[in-house]
């Protein structure tokens, strides 16, 4: 019989061995998740330091705990290089993600009962800036802005429409199906009208603004970029808020982080974001240009095999995403389940004109390029991709012969590319001995 400590030693051997797995399905598989990357060896290898067991409430040299002499200057550093990575006048590398920097924006700049004009959800808006996510926690109402499903952008003449008539006291922008730059040079006029503060959640394409190739809200029209820093920006799950805005409201920022929606923050996470913005700086703009012609390539070869890629008229992407209608294939759940079989992660998600109630079965998947970007796909494989999604969704070949396919073509990526020093991607468990 087992005595206790067996028993508990059991089951966190049993945890350990799910993670084991977990690796070994995804140095397998061909990952396609728009949200998604993995971190460099030495951002990844800050995750495992002290700095993960500490606290540092506040701001640096303003710290209600002692032990933070090297915590300041960590957090000094990666603040600065967030301004020079964002060519901004304000960072704040505290938030623990995207929706809760989303929340400390939100908590600075609204009272409950206020007005909000966002994307729709079916339009690619994010659950945080939805009734049932972050802003409806902050009781706020919203307004949805009309959307062109032939742009895949948000119509713009509906929208300086709906922000004259609505005044909401936030505009809102950022998506989460993000395939073209949000017109917000042409909405301007609208936003100085009203004067309304304009937020521009950045999380899907942080790492392609960073690296110079998508637009530049803060140049643009908006005063603040809130994100997580783990999508195009290949660092740890954290958040980020960068500003262009007065010293005041800067302060309303910083205070809605701290106390407002958070006590302490990771430093841990925070370090490896440092690390990251490093990387960036040399390699974002190189690794930025790849992800977007992966796409776009991407979109047209499935184009060719029959796929109805959504953004036709303008290209398809102009950023690491894709929108796919599988209708006519057998829907965005089917599609997606039976890919993974094969090895092929991704996930199903609404299009514009699904209705939300669809959401466990909507009509589209989402592809996203970065994270094989990452790992050295360039134009052959992404064409060789496209066949092989082709070969299992439409020429519905044995799905196990399929799946051995894609692990050997898997298996000819061993390194993460655009970052310091050189790893194996998914050889993570090497501490407890
Ligand atoms: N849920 C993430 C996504 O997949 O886009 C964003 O937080």
């Amino acid at each position: 019989m087992l005595n206790k400590r067996d028993e508990f030693l059991e089951d966190a051997i049993y945890i350990r061995g799910l993670a084991e797995k977990h690796n070994k399905m995804f140095e397998d598989s061909i990952p396609l998740i728009a949200s998604e990357n993995i971190m460099s060896p030495m951002a990844m290898e800050m995750l495992t330091t002290d700095f993960g067991f500490r606290y540092a409430e506040g701001l640096p040299h303003k710290r209600y705990y002692q032990g933070n002499y090297y915590v300041d200057q960590m957090e000094d550093r990666v603040t600065d290089l967030g301004r020079s990575l964002f060519r901004a006048k304000y960072v704040d590398p505290r938030p623990l993600s995207g929706t809760n920097s989303n929340m400390a924006v939100l908590y600075a700049f609204t009272k409950p009962g206020d007005l909000i004009s966002t994307p729709s959800l079916a339009g690619g808006g994010h659950i945080s800036s939805a009734p049932f996510g972050a802003v409806g926690f902050r009781g706020l109402r919203t307004v949805n802005y009309p959307f062109d499903v032939d742009e895949m952008n948000i119509d713009v003449d509906g929208t300086i429409k709906l922000i004259k008539k609505e005044k909401p006291k936030i505009c809102w922008f950022g998506q989460s199906v993000f395939l073209f730059p949000t017109p917000l040079k042409e909405l301007n006029d609208a936003f100085n009208e009203i004067n309304a503060k304009v937020v521009y959640d950045a999380a899907h394409v942080l790492g392609l603004i960073a690296g110079k190739q998508f637009q530049d809200p803060l140049r643009e029209g908006a005063q603040l970029l809130t994100g997580s820093t783990h999508k195009t920006l290949p660092g740890p799950q954290h958040g980020i808020i960068v500003g262009e805005t007065s010293d005041d409201d800067w302060k309303k920022v910083q205070r809605g982080v701290f106390p407002g929606v958070l006590s302490n923050h990771h430093l841990n996470a925070m370090a490896a974001l440092g690390i990251t913005m490093t990387e960036h700086l040399e390699y974002g703009e190189d690794y930025s240009k790849q992800i977007i012609k992966n796409a776009q390539l991407l979109g047209g070869e499935l184009n060719k095999y029959g796929f109805k890629v959504l953004g036709e008229k303008n290209g398809f992407t102009k950023s690491h995403t894709l929108a796919i209608d599988v209708s006519n294939q057998g829907g965005g759940k089917y599609v997606a389940e039976k890919l993974e079989k094969a090895g092929i992660i991704l996930n199903k998600n609404l299009l514009p004109y699904d209705d939300n109630k669809k959401s466990q079965n909507p009509s589209g998947i989402r592809i996203g390029t970065q994270e094989v970007t990452r790992i050295g796909f360039k134009e052959d494989d992404i064409k060789y991709l496209a066949e092989l999604i082709n070969d299992i969704i439409v020429k519905n070949k044995d799905i196990e012969k399929m799946k051995q396919e894609v692990n050997e073509f898997k298996s000819k990526f061993t390194e993460i590319q655009y970052c310091f020093g050189k790893f194996k991607p998914y050889q993570y468990l090497k501490i407890y001995k």
